[in-house]
Protein backbone atom coordinates (compact mmCIF):
# COMPACT_ATOMS: atom_id res chain seq x y z
CA UNK A 1 0.00 0.00 0.00
CA UNK A 2 1.32 3.54 -1.13
CA UNK A 3 1.96 6.05 2.05
CA UNK A 4 -0.66 8.26 2.63
CA UNK A 5 0.21 12.04 3.28
CA UNK A 6 -2.22 14.89 5.08
CA UNK A 7 -1.87 18.14 3.67
CA UNK A 8 -2.57 20.35 6.44
CA UNK A 9 -3.01 23.95 5.38
CA UNK A 10 -1.34 27.13 7.83
CA UNK A 11 -2.92 29.94 6.99
CA UNK A 12 -1.21 32.59 9.26
CA UNK A 13 1.24 35.32 9.78
CA UNK A 14 0.65 35.90 13.18
CA UNK A 15 4.36 34.91 13.91
CA UNK A 16 5.90 37.15 11.06
CA UNK A 17 6.46 41.03 10.60
CA UNK A 18 5.44 40.94 6.70
CA UNK A 19 1.64 40.20 5.65
CA UNK A 20 1.26 37.74 3.13
CA UNK A 21 2.72 34.83 4.53
CA UNK A 22 -0.99 33.86 5.10
CA UNK A 23 -1.49 33.35 1.90
CA UNK A 24 1.22 30.43 1.56
CA UNK A 25 -1.51 27.63 1.92
CA UNK A 26 -3.15 28.66 -1.45
CA UNK A 27 -0.26 29.43 -3.60
CA UNK A 28 1.52 25.93 -2.82
CA UNK A 29 -1.84 24.23 -3.92
CA UNK A 30 -2.24 26.12 -7.10
CA UNK A 31 1.56 25.15 -7.63
CA UNK A 32 0.25 21.68 -7.80
CA UNK A 33 1.44 20.32 -4.60
CA UNK A 34 -0.88 17.35 -4.71
CA UNK A 35 0.47 16.39 -8.14
CA UNK A 36 3.93 16.69 -6.81
CA UNK A 37 3.49 14.45 -4.41
CA UNK A 38 1.44 11.88 -6.95
CA UNK A 39 5.02 11.41 -8.82
CA UNK A 40 6.53 10.74 -5.78
CA UNK A 41 4.26 7.95 -5.18
CA UNK A 42 2.25 8.98 -2.15
CA UNK A 43 -1.24 8.99 -1.57
CA UNK A 44 -1.92 13.06 -0.54
CA UNK A 45 -5.36 13.67 1.22
CA UNK A 46 -6.26 17.51 2.35
CA UNK A 47 -7.67 18.74 5.27
CA UNK A 48 -8.09 22.08 4.18
CA UNK A 49 -6.92 25.12 5.96
CA UNK A 50 -6.61 25.35 10.08
CA UNK A 51 -9.27 28.46 11.05
CA UNK A 52 -6.93 31.28 12.20
CA UNK A 53 -8.23 34.06 14.27
CA UNK A 54 -8.92 37.39 12.30
CA UNK A 55 -6.73 40.55 13.24
CA UNK A 56 -8.91 42.64 15.12
CA UNK A 57 -6.99 45.35 14.17
CA UNK A 58 -4.40 45.23 10.89
CA UNK A 59 -1.17 46.08 13.00
CA UNK A 60 1.90 44.68 12.22
CA UNK A 61 3.76 46.00 15.38
CA UNK A 62 0.67 44.50 17.80
CA UNK A 63 2.29 47.28 20.56
CA UNK A 64 5.75 46.21 21.26
CA UNK A 65 5.17 42.94 23.29
CA UNK A 66 8.03 40.74 23.67
CA UNK A 67 6.27 37.50 22.00
CA UNK A 68 4.11 39.17 19.18
CA UNK A 69 0.55 37.83 19.09
CA UNK A 70 1.57 35.12 21.43
CA UNK A 71 -2.26 34.00 22.32
CA UNK A 72 -3.48 33.48 18.48
CA UNK A 73 0.09 31.77 17.59
CA UNK A 74 -0.93 29.40 20.53
CA UNK A 75 -4.13 28.92 19.41
CA UNK A 76 -2.54 28.21 15.65
CA UNK A 77 -0.45 25.91 16.85
CA UNK A 78 -2.51 23.83 19.57
CA UNK A 79 -4.67 23.45 16.50
CA UNK A 80 -2.09 21.99 14.51
CA UNK A 81 -0.39 19.45 16.97
CA UNK A 82 -3.97 18.10 16.93
CA UNK A 83 -3.98 17.71 13.43
CA UNK A 84 -0.79 16.30 13.22
CA UNK A 85 -1.12 13.83 15.56
CA UNK A 86 -4.12 12.72 14.57
CA UNK A 87 -2.97 12.41 10.72
CA UNK A 88 -0.21 9.76 12.57
CA UNK A 89 -2.58 8.31 14.59
CA UNK A 90 -4.42 7.35 11.35
CA UNK A 91 -0.92 6.15 9.31
CA UNK A 92 -0.85 9.50 7.21
CA UNK A 93 2.15 11.38 7.12
CA UNK A 94 1.49 14.89 7.71
CA UNK A 95 2.28 18.03 5.97
CA UNK A 96 1.97 21.09 7.63
CA UNK A 97 1.65 24.03 4.75
CA UNK A 98 2.08 27.64 6.27
CA UNK A 99 2.42 30.16 7.00
CA UNK A 100 5.13 31.57 8.92
CA UNK A 101 7.53 29.29 10.84
CA UNK A 102 5.60 29.94 14.52
CA UNK A 103 3.54 27.29 13.12
CA UNK A 104 6.68 24.82 13.51
CA UNK A 105 5.49 24.78 17.18
CA UNK A 106 2.49 23.50 16.72
CA UNK A 107 3.63 20.42 14.45
CA UNK A 108 6.87 19.75 16.43
CA UNK A 109 4.29 19.37 19.71
CA UNK A 110 2.13 17.21 17.51
CA UNK A 111 4.79 15.22 16.00
CA UNK A 112 6.64 14.36 19.49
CA UNK A 113 2.88 13.39 21.34
CA UNK A 114 3.41 9.77 20.87
CA UNK A 115 6.78 9.75 19.87
CA UNK A 116 10.57 10.56 20.94
CA UNK A 117 11.76 12.52 17.77
CA UNK A 118 14.23 14.09 16.02
CA UNK A 119 14.33 17.52 14.39
CA UNK A 120 16.04 18.20 11.17
CA UNK A 121 16.00 22.31 10.53
CA UNK A 122 16.84 23.83 7.08
CA UNK A 123 16.79 27.86 7.86
CA UNK A 124 18.88 30.66 7.27
CA UNK A 125 18.23 31.65 10.91
CA UNK A 126 18.47 29.93 14.39
CA UNK A 127 14.72 30.59 14.80
CA UNK A 128 16.60 30.42 18.73
CA UNK A 129 15.16 33.28 20.16
CA UNK A 130 13.09 33.73 23.67
CA UNK A 131 10.82 36.35 24.00
CA UNK A 132 13.54 38.38 26.27
CA UNK A 133 16.62 37.53 23.34
CA UNK A 134 14.09 38.42 20.42
CA UNK A 135 15.08 41.90 18.71
CA UNK A 136 11.82 41.56 16.88
CA UNK A 137 9.21 39.85 19.02
CA UNK A 138 8.66 38.14 16.12
CA UNK A 139 7.28 34.69 16.85
CA UNK A 140 8.66 32.93 14.13
CA UNK A 141 12.03 33.76 15.38
CA UNK A 142 11.34 31.16 18.36
CA UNK A 143 9.83 27.94 17.49
CA UNK A 144 13.06 26.06 18.04
CA UNK A 145 13.64 27.74 21.43
CA UNK A 146 9.82 27.11 22.63
CA UNK A 147 9.91 23.88 21.09
CA UNK A 148 12.88 22.96 23.65
CA UNK A 149 11.32 24.44 26.35
CA UNK A 150 14.32 27.18 26.84
CA UNK A 151 14.14 30.54 28.24
CA UNK A 152 10.89 31.60 28.63
CA UNK A 153 9.38 28.48 27.16
CA UNK A 154 10.72 26.39 29.99
CA UNK A 155 7.44 24.53 31.39
CA UNK A 156 4.73 26.38 28.58
CA UNK A 157 2.76 23.25 27.74
CA UNK A 158 1.30 24.03 25.03
CA UNK A 159 4.66 25.08 23.25
CA UNK A 160 7.07 22.09 24.39
CA UNK A 161 7.50 19.32 22.34
CA UNK A 162 7.84 16.42 24.72
CA UNK A 163 9.13 13.32 22.83
CA UNK A 164 12.26 16.00 21.27
CA UNK A 165 15.75 16.46 22.70
CA UNK A 166 18.42 18.98 21.93
CA UNK A 167 20.71 16.30 21.11
CA UNK A 168 18.57 14.70 18.41
CA UNK A 169 17.93 18.32 16.81
CA UNK A 170 20.11 19.85 13.14
CA UNK A 171 19.79 22.97 11.75
CA UNK A 172 21.28 23.42 8.18
CA UNK A 173 22.37 26.63 6.54
CA UNK A 174 22.59 28.79 8.80
CA UNK A 175 23.87 32.94 7.82
CA UNK A 176 22.04 34.92 9.70
CA UNK A 177 21.89 34.55 13.62
CA UNK A 178 21.31 37.05 16.08
CA UNK A 179 24.02 37.24 19.03
CA UNK A 180 22.10 36.03 21.45
CA UNK A 181 20.94 33.08 19.14
CA UNK A 182 24.56 32.38 19.29
CA UNK A 183 25.21 32.12 22.87
CA UNK A 184 21.62 30.04 23.28
CA UNK A 185 22.45 27.64 20.48
CA UNK A 186 26.09 26.91 21.85
CA UNK A 187 24.66 26.57 25.42
CA UNK A 188 22.37 23.86 24.02
CA UNK A 189 23.30 20.50 22.58
CA UNK A 190 21.83 20.91 19.36
CA UNK A 191 23.59 20.90 16.43
CA UNK A 192 23.99 23.71 13.71
CA UNK A 193 25.61 23.90 10.60
CA UNK A 194 26.52 26.89 8.85
CA UNK A 195 26.23 27.89 5.08
CA UNK A 196 30.32 27.68 5.35
CA UNK A 197 30.31 24.55 6.25
CA UNK A 198 28.23 23.39 3.40
CA UNK A 199 30.82 25.38 1.54
CA UNK A 200 33.43 23.17 3.22
CA UNK A 201 31.64 19.81 3.32
CA UNK A 202 29.08 19.66 0.66
CA UNK A 203 25.48 19.24 1.17
CA UNK A 204 25.48 15.63 1.08
CA UNK A 205 28.30 15.14 4.05
CA UNK A 206 26.22 17.76 6.31
CA UNK A 207 22.65 16.81 5.31
CA UNK A 208 23.73 12.76 6.11
CA UNK A 209 25.27 13.80 9.74
CA UNK A 210 22.20 15.99 10.27
CA UNK A 211 19.55 13.11 9.57
CA UNK A 212 22.17 11.03 11.48
CA UNK A 213 22.13 13.43 14.33
CA UNK A 214 18.03 13.42 14.08
CA UNK A 215 17.28 9.79 13.90
CA UNK A 216 19.91 8.69 16.53
CA UNK A 217 17.57 6.84 19.33
CA UNK A 218 14.72 8.30 18.27
CA UNK A 219 11.41 6.95 16.20
CA UNK A 220 11.29 9.54 13.24
CA UNK A 221 11.85 12.55 12.21
CA UNK A 222 10.47 16.12 11.56
CA UNK A 223 11.66 18.34 8.45
CA UNK A 224 11.23 21.67 8.76
CA UNK A 225 11.84 23.48 5.67
CA UNK A 226 11.76 27.32 5.46
CA UNK A 227 12.16 28.41 1.86
CA UNK A 228 14.48 30.92 3.08
CA UNK A 229 17.14 28.22 3.28
CA UNK A 230 17.44 28.56 -0.16
CA UNK A 231 19.22 31.32 -1.83
CA UNK A 232 17.15 34.69 -2.17
CA UNK A 233 17.86 34.06 -6.40
CA UNK A 234 15.96 30.37 -6.46
CA UNK A 235 13.27 31.64 -3.81
CA UNK A 236 12.29 35.42 -3.73
CA UNK A 237 9.11 35.10 -2.05
CA UNK A 238 10.12 35.15 1.53
CA UNK A 239 9.76 37.53 4.11
CA UNK A 240 13.24 37.21 5.71
CA UNK A 241 15.33 36.47 2.77
CA UNK A 242 19.43 36.56 3.19
CA UNK A 243 21.76 36.06 0.39
CA UNK A 244 24.23 33.07 -0.02
CA UNK A 245 21.82 30.45 0.65
CA UNK A 246 21.51 26.51 -0.92
CA UNK A 247 21.32 26.14 -4.77
CA UNK A 248 18.38 24.55 -6.68
CA UNK A 249 20.47 21.62 -6.57
CA UNK A 250 21.80 21.16 -2.91
CA UNK A 251 18.11 21.92 -1.90
CA UNK A 252 17.38 18.77 -3.84
CA UNK A 253 19.59 16.89 -2.85
CA UNK A 254 19.52 17.03 0.82
CA UNK A 255 15.78 16.54 0.20
CA UNK A 256 16.92 13.24 -1.61
CA UNK A 257 18.97 12.65 1.95
CA UNK A 258 15.90 13.09 3.85
CA UNK A 259 14.01 10.38 1.54
CA UNK A 260 16.54 7.92 1.74
CA UNK A 261 16.80 7.92 5.16
CA UNK A 262 13.57 6.48 5.66
CA UNK A 263 12.75 8.48 8.62
CA UNK A 264 10.24 11.67 8.05
CA UNK A 265 7.31 11.10 10.52
CA UNK A 266 5.83 14.86 9.66
CA UNK A 267 7.50 17.91 7.15
CA UNK A 268 6.44 21.18 6.74
CA UNK A 269 6.73 24.19 4.10
CA UNK A 270 6.87 27.63 5.49
CA UNK A 271 7.36 31.33 4.94
CA UNK A 272 6.28 31.32 1.57
CA UNK A 273 5.07 35.04 0.81
CA UNK A 274 3.17 34.79 -2.74
CA UNK A 275 2.89 38.71 -2.74
CA UNK A 276 7.00 38.94 -2.42
CA UNK A 277 7.04 35.93 -4.84
CA UNK A 278 7.74 36.16 -8.75
CA UNK A 279 5.08 34.03 -10.73
CA UNK A 280 4.60 31.96 -8.14
CA UNK A 281 7.74 30.29 -8.13
CA UNK A 282 9.25 29.87 -4.67
CA UNK A 283 5.43 28.27 -4.05
CA UNK A 284 6.32 25.47 -7.02
CA UNK A 285 9.92 25.30 -5.66
CA UNK A 286 8.23 24.03 -2.50
CA UNK A 287 5.94 21.66 -4.04
CA UNK A 288 9.06 20.06 -5.98
CA UNK A 289 11.15 20.29 -2.94
CA UNK A 290 8.22 18.11 -0.99
CA UNK A 291 8.32 15.62 -3.78
CA UNK A 292 12.14 15.21 -3.24
CA UNK A 293 11.73 14.51 0.31
CA UNK A 294 8.65 12.47 0.07
CA UNK A 295 11.00 10.09 -2.49
CA UNK A 296 10.58 11.18 -5.97
CA UNK A 297 12.70 9.74 -8.31
CA UNK A 298 13.64 10.63 -11.88
CA UNK A 299 14.21 7.04 -13.34
N1 LIG B 1 12.22 32.87 10.04
N2 LIG B 1 16.28 36.30 13.88
C1 LIG B 1 15.27 37.20 13.36
C2 LIG B 1 14.20 37.42 14.43
O1 LIG B 1 13.38 38.32 14.25
O2 LIG B 1 14.18 36.70 15.42
C3 LIG B 1 14.67 36.68 12.06
C4 LIG B 1 13.84 35.45 12.20
C5 LIG B 1 13.38 34.86 10.90
C6 LIG B 1 12.49 33.68 11.18
O3 LIG B 1 12.65 33.17 8.93
O4 LIG B 1 11.52 31.82 10.21
MN1 LIG C 1 -2.19 42.01 13.86
MN1 LIG D 1 12.67 29.93 10.02
MN1 LIG E 1 14.37 31.68 8.00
Amino acid sequence: MNQQTRIIGVPTDYGANRRGVDMGPSAIRYAGLAKQLEAAGVIPTDAGDLAVPHHAIHDADAGGENAKHINEVEEVCTALADAVSGALAEGATPLAIGGDHSIAIGSMVGSARDADIGVVWFDAHGDFNTPETSPSGNVHGMPLAAALGIGDFEGVEWANADGLKEENVAIVGLRDVDENETAAIHDSDVTAYTMSDIDERGITEITQEALDIATNGTDGIHVSLDLDWLDPREAPGVGTPVRGGATYREAHAAMELVADSGAMRSLELVEVNPILDEHNETATLATELAASAFGKSIL
